[in-house]
């Protein structure tokens, strides 16, 4: 169960406590627009069996739809993918050595068959993921579909309403 009461649709997943800074931003678009979810770290290479029984577990669960960050050799995403039907949105990490290119080709590279939705690295790509979750379950969800126009149009007023970026 979410702090809502309601079972999480989304799953939020990174390798690593120090993803948190970048995924929060991906849970926090969630918690805007009211989508319950649930945030884990989950590492592919510190606790594959953890990632195999939350990938396993995810659908019985009612996880809809699945947000990992990752950086680095980023494997998390796409073995999930290889786990479990969901759809799986990834979002690169910005990694120390290489600033986030080795995380966005290990995510965006996979081989055909085995699909992950990759985003841009860091804390764009973390938002859109949220975004794009909460997109995939507006489909079947009216009343999400009016928070996330609202928030469009929200978002648009903003820079309608401050046209100088001087002030
Ligand atoms: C990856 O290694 C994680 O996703 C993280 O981005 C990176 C570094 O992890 P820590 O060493 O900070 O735990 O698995």
């Amino acid at each position: 169960m979410t702090s809502t009461g309601r079972a999480p649709l989304v799953g939020v997943v990174m390798g690593s406590r120090s993803d948190w800074e970048t995924m929060e931003h991906a849970a926090s678009v969630l918690a805007e627009l009211g989508v319950p979810h649930e945030v884990r770290v989950v590492s592919a290479h510190r606790t594959p069996d953890l990632l195999f029984q939350y990938a396993e577990q995810a659908p019985g669960r009612g996880i809809q739809v699945i947000v990992a960050g990752a950086g680095g050799a980023a494997h998390l995403p796409g073995m999930l993918a290889a786990k479990t039907r969901l759809p799986v949105f990834g979002v690169p990490v910005q990694s120390k050595a290489l600033n986030g290119m080795d995380s966005l080709l290990s995510i965006a590279q996979m081989p055909a068959g085995i699909p992950v939705g990759t985003l841009a690295i860091g804390r764009a790509g973390a938002t859109n993921a949220g975004l794009l979750a909460a997109a995939v379950l507006a489909l079947h969800d009216a009343e999400l579909a009016a928070a996330l126009d609202a928030f469009r149009a929200r978002q648009t007023q903003t820079v309608l309403d401050h046209p100088d970026p001087r002030q």
